[in-house]
């Protein structure tokens, strides 16, 4: 209880004074910043927060005062584009890179037994030089006339409107890099967001300074595990190892929360990333939001927008607490520091099981212990906090109206996925999670599993598929190890991979997600226009190959494997 009040009282002590999104003006907290996102120059908001400076900062700043002296306060939507014109330079800060260790034939491509499966994946393998870059010189002769954050290594974009590195994509990216044999560019990839984590205390959301305040999924372990079990590169993990702690230390310091149920404290993380401001690249939009909200504090709205967009799941109604308690809603309903996430704290067990694990690997006994520790109490927070003995899944919780939010979403699969759960309560409860997921209607979409049911209109939602959900809801099912559940899980992947399939031989592109209705076409919703790519999807892709290729088909003709 006593650690419950203390958490209340810096909550709200940090409440009143905010920090701006990032320290950097043009970009983040700027009478500038504002008038040119409210004219609304650019259809995507993120355009302009992309430009480079032709002048130093205080330059810029100063330049734009006096139009803004000489306007009055107002200056039209011609002049704020003339002076956009004149203090930002449009060419790309980044510039393509054929990673060194690209093969045109990885020698994974001959597990794959369907032919046309085998070409899929070897057009996929193809793409990674075309989504593959590096920073510029120029950037770091003036870095501080740039929202790009320079980093030392080559590394692979999502593609389309995310142009620089992210951090959560970077997991099913590195996953695709180690099957496709590229290992030095999964190491350097790492180690760019390594470079993040120490340049700012945590990993942002992407290489920009407009991300600084927000993190994203916590996957670095999770990435550095992938990257030592394929290659067993202990200098690697040794040099790192600390890193690793310093991010777990992070989400404790900043995100943790404590909170009843049952009579019982637990005490979890949940997204929460309070700073001043709307966030910098969806600037209209979100101003936009808190002005139709006049009995909300503009900056509580933003805190929340910006936890969601933490969260990788901008926006759902995951995040929705509707006045009746329930999902339904619309963004006026976002309240996602109040929800207690079962993926989020299903990667956190894992991050600490990983820690031990790799300290353990290291010799240092002492350290495994502990950190071995703290996984498992982390895991049985989840267990009982989490797990819907009704239902038999885990659920988000809903911290304002104490109870759990009994909603269909992939992410109810995370502790699977992750290893989270204790294997006696798996043996126990794996059958009744099959059950679960037969009952939900989740997977029976002919385009894969959608990452809910709900049809909001928001870009994580129904109908949408998104890859990486894709990944862990099968990786999930698959974990809990029975025959029944492989046999699911294979059946799944191959819906998905068909329906990838599809998209990919009629457009030639694989896209950021997918319509669950349709297979094989791109789903919508959401701030901006799809886009193609697609550094996870092609992960994904692999992934499944790499997993099920022995067994995968393209067409039903030949004999199916279930
Ligand atoms: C910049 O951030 C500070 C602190 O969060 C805030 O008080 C101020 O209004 C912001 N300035 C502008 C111009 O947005
Ligand atoms: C820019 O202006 C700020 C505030 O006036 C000042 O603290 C800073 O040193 C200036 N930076 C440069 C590079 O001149
Ligand atoms: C979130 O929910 C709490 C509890 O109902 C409420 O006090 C708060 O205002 C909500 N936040 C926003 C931004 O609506
Ligand atoms: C969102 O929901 C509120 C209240 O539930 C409603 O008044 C408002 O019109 C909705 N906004 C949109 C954009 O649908
Ligand atoms: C809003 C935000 O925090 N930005 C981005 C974080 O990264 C994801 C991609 O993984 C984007 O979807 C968000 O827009």
């Amino acid at each position: 209880m006593m650690l419950f009040l203390l958490l209340v009282a810096l909550t709200s002590a940090a409440a009143d004074d905010l920090p701006p999104t990032c320290s950097r003006p043009v970009y983040c907290n700027s009478t500038l910043l504002h008038h040119i996102q409210m004219a609304r120059l650019y259809p995507d908001s993120k355009t302009f927060v992309d430009l480079q400076m032709r002048n130093d900062e205080n330059t810029t700043l100063a330049a734009f005062e006096e139009l803004f002296d000489r306007t009055n306060g107002s200056p039209s939507k011609e002049e704020l584009r003339k002076f956009v014109a004149d203090y930002f330079d449009e060419t790309s800060e980044l510039e393509e890179w054929t990673p060194n260790d690209y093969k045109e034939n990885p020698p994974f491509l001959n597990n794959i037994r369907d032919e046309r499966f085998r070409e899929f994946a070897k057009g996929l393998n193809d793409i990674w030089p075309t989504i593959a870059r590096r920073v510029k010189p120029s950037v770091l002769e003036k870095p501080d006339q740039f929202s790009l954050v320079p980093l030392t290594h080559g590394f692979i974009v999502p593609g389309g409107r995310f142009k620089e590195i992210y951090y959560w994509d970077a997991y099913w990216i590195i996953e695709g890099l180690l099957i496709t044999d590229m290992h030095e560019t999964a190491k350097g990839m790492i180690e760019n967001l390594i470079e993040l984590l120490h340049k700012f205390g945590h990993i942002p959301n992407g290489s920009r300074w407009y991300y600084q305040e927000r993190s994203q999924p916590p996957l670095l372990a999770a990435m550095m595990e992938r990257y030592y079990e394929k290659t067993k590169d202990i200098k690697f993990i040794k040099k790192y190892i600390s890193s690793l702690e310093k991010e777990i230390n992070y989400w404790l310091d900043t995100q943790l929360i404590a909170f009843n149920k049952d009579d019982r404290v637990f005490t979890l993380l949940r997204y929460y990333t309070p700073s001043a401001g709307p966030r910098p690249e969806s600037y209209y939009e979100d101003y936009d939001l808190a002005q139709k909200l006049p009995n909300k504090d503009p900056n509580d709205v933003y805190t929340e927008l910006k936890s969601a967009a933490e969260s990788g799941w901008d926006f759902s109604s995951r995040w929705f607490i509707s006045e009746n308690g329930d999902n339904s809603g619309n963004l006026t309903n976002l309240n996602t520091t109040n929800v207690i996430p079962v993926d989020l704290n299903a990667i956190f067990a894992g991050a600490l099981q990983t820690t031990a694990n790799f300290h353990a690997i290291l010799n240092n006994p002492r350290k495994a212990a502990h950190w071995g520790y703290m996984a498992e109490q982390w895991r049985s927070s989840i267990e009982h906090a989490l797990w819907d003995e009704e239902d038999g899944i885990w659920h988000d919780y809903d911290i304002v109206n104490n109870k759990p939010r009994r909603y269909f979403y992939t992410s109810n699969l995370a502790p699977l996925w992750m290893n989270a759960v204790d294997q006696r309560f798996l043996a126990k409860h794996g059958a009744r999670v099959l059950e679960y997921l037969h009952k939900s209607e989740g997977i029976e979409f002919p385009g894969g599993v959608p990452v809910s049911l709900a049809n909001t209109g928001e870009q994580w939602d129904f109908p949408n598929a998104w890859p990486p959900e894709v990944s862990i809801f099968i990786n999930g099912i698959q974990n809990i190890g029975s025959e029944e559940s492989s046999a699911l899980a294979t059946k799944l992947a191959q819906v998905w991979v068909r329906a990838c399939y599809k998209g990919f031989s009629e457009t030639k592109q694989m896209f950021e997600k997918y319509d669950a209705l349709n297979p094989g076409k791109f789903g919508g919703g959401g701030e901006y226009t799809v886009q193609a790519g697609f550094g996870w999807s092609n992960g994904v892709i692999l992934e499944f190959l790499d997993m099920y290729g022995d067994k995968l088909t393209s067409e039903d003709t030949s004999e199916v494997t279930e």
